[in-house]
């Protein structure tokens, strides 16, 4: 599947804007006009656009309806409705007719909408859930009660947001047209010798493919599919320093009539991970940076681009290079945006949630258990790597795939259950990326079975938070003999922490330094660097989180939000920003 274009050959549209919506509380028939319907904006989440507590929280069914138009000449184009994400899973009717079901939240999916449309006026319905169980990505516990009514209790510490999240388009191809475009390379110095991977559907004459340069010129062509494009001397993609080339494909008819037309970006770079140290461009690279959530105020997780960007400018000026896409891919043009800005991407799957006594305080209720004998979601844990890594293949920025955050790696069963994922993940990767399983406390390095499989060492900890609460000193001293068993067990490991942090009320004082305040979150940091900074293994800090974000109300979650963030959800720094900005932007790894 190709990112939607406007090309010569294809024409585009956005179908954004206020559509209908309503929740399933009656039989509806997706042939007639939606019963009970009040006004909803798409891309965005459903449920902070309404002042209705039982709407914002109801867990089922709902549905969405728009209408678009195809004008006479449309008809004779192939039409296709492409979805950037619906969450969770959902089906798609046009003029009545079921067309296409898709399960999973964070990925895009398509359809041909041929044989459903006509000339004029097309009426086009979402039916979707927010229904997760021990099956789906993420999971959760769910209890049909009987008549529709679903309880359910998420395994994760983020709110489900639901609805269609990013933008819904519609596109024309030519009957003959090009598929998919895996940009494959080898480099050799400064020479890159490109192997694309393109599949076209249709017959066609001739191709031509070309590579192209930041200045639009043309570096290295070719008039087969199959040939191997050389660039002799590259400009590497570099983090923070971004150079990025474009891979353009023709496809011609016998009498030389262009069929299609698309253009690839694509960027350069190498991995290697050896020595406990990552490699970039044969460069050990230093992760500096954050987990993060798309979650903005009416959007939920909505695509929010002006924010997007904003937050990459935070994050640059304060001398952050990277960033985990926790828990689930982001937006695709978010992906396009780090890449331009020479963001490194940890990206990852949606698999959050897989212990099955998962609680958010991370705290005695959490036993081990029998999760991988109850869970069952090989299916679509596959099925959500696959289409991640068929989206995210050709980002420079991608340098590491996470297949799993904190899942209950020390239960029997885990091995066998990652050794499947990981080997998967390898064989679907055309760069064959490094891969990485994010590890929860629970599961600590006397505990975790997996750690062989991985490449890269990835913590959550929060020593001085969730354990050794208000106790700095005896933080510093676990997490140091944790590291040094990490470091034992697998001394050409890197380790990077993917997450550390203390929630912080912005503008809670304290001159004791007590936890929740700004000062205690400012401290809690300075103890975890102290330690990193003494460790030639550890090649990274991602900070929890970049912002404050919404989950689900709690003891612990004041005002349904998780304040673990350096900035509030309005992007008001906290104390520990400045200070950050003085450490990453005078950082060099000892
Ligand atoms: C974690 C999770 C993350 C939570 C965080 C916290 O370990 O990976 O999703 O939000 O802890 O703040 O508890």
């Amino acid at each position: 599947m190709l990112y939607p274009e406007q090309t010569v050959t294809r024409t585009l549209e956005d179908l954004s804007g206020l559509w209908k919506f309503q929740v399933e509380d009656q039989e509806i028939d997706p042939k007639q006009a939606l019963p009970n319907p009040m006004w909803m904006a798409v891309p965005a989440s459903f449920n902070d656009q309404i002042v209705d507590r039982k709407l914002h929280d109801h867990i089922g069914w709902f549905w969405y309806e728009t209408k678009f138009n195809i004008p006479v000449d449309q008809m004779k184009k192939r039409n296709v409705l492409h979805f950037g994400s619906v969450t969770q899973n959902c089906e798609i009717y046009v003029n009545g007719l079921k067309i296409a079901e898709h399960i999973g939240g964070f990925t895009p999916f398509e359809v041909e909408i041929d044989k459903a449309i006509h000339e004029g006026e097309n009426d086009l319905k979402v039916r979707f859930n927010n229904l997760l169980d021990n099956t789906t990505i993420p999971t959760a516990d769910l209890k049909n009660t009987g008549s529709g009514d679903y309880q359910m209790r998420t395994r994760f510490d983020f709110f489900n947001y639901s609805g269609i999240h990013r933008r819904v388009q519609l596109y024309t191809t030519n009957r003959t047209y090009l598929d998919h475009i895996a940009v494959n390379y080898d480099v050799e110095g400064s020479k890159t010798m490109i192997h694309p991977d393109i599949h076209v559907f249709g017959n066609y004459g001739s191709a031509k493919i070309k590579v192209l340069d930041e200045d639009n010129q043309i570096i290295a062509q070719s008039d087969s599919l199959d040939g191997t494009l050389v660039i002799a001397n590259t400009h590497r993609w570099q983090p923070m320093n971004a150079y990025l080339y474009r891979l353009q494909v023709e496809l011609f008819s016998n009498k030389n009539e262009l069929l299609d037309v698309y253009t690839q970006e694509f960027g350069v770079r190498t991995i290697e991970v050896k020595d406990h140290k990552f490699f970039i461009n044969g460069m050990p690279f230093y992760f500096k940076g954050f987990g993060r959530h798309e979650d903005s105020l009416a959007r939920g997780k909505g695509v929010n681009l002006p924010l997007v960007n904003l937050d990459y400018h935070i994050m640059k000026k304060m001398g952050a290079n990277s960033f985990r896409t926790s828990h689930y891919p982001y937006d695709e043009e978010a992906m396009r945006l780090a890449d331009r800005m020479g963001f490194v991407v940890i990206d990852e799957v949606p698999a959050v949630g897989l212990f099955e006594s998962f609680n958010v305080s991370l705290g005695g209720r959490m036993q081990a258990g029998e999760t991988w004998v109850h869970m069952n979601t090989m299916k679509n844990h596959k099925h959500a790597l696959r289409e991640m890594i068929e989206r995210d293949h050709d980002h420079p920025s991608v340098v590491m795939w996470s297949v799993a955050n904190e899942p209950a790696s020390h239960e029997p069963g885990a091995h066998e259950y990652f050794k499947e994922i990981i080997d998967y993940t390898k064989k679907l990767d055309p760069q064959k990326r490094p891969v990485t399983v994010v590890n929860i406390m629970n599961a600590d390095a006397t505990k975790d079975l997996i750690g062989d499989l991985l490449d890269v060492v990835c913590l959550n900890r929060y020593y001085g938070w969730y354990v050794d609460f208000d106790d700095l000193e005896q933080a510093k001293d676990q997490l140091q003999k944790e590291l040094s068993i990490w470091n034992e067990k697998f001394p050409d490991k890197p380790i990077i922490f993917t997450e550390i942090g203390a929630d912080t009320v912005s503008g809670m004082h304290s001159v004791m330094r007590t936890p929740y305040s700004e000062e205690y979150q400012l401290d809690y940091y300075k103890a975890n660097f102290e330690i990193f900074d003494n460790c030639d293994y550890v090649q990274g800090e991602q900070l929890w989180n970049f912002a404050d974000f919404v989950t689900e109300p709690g003891m612990i979650r004041i005002g349904a939000e998780n304040r673990k963030g350096v900035f509030t959800r309005n992007r008001e720094p906290k104390l520990i920003a400045e200070y950050l900005n003085n450490r990453w932007n005078n950082f060099h790894k000892k």
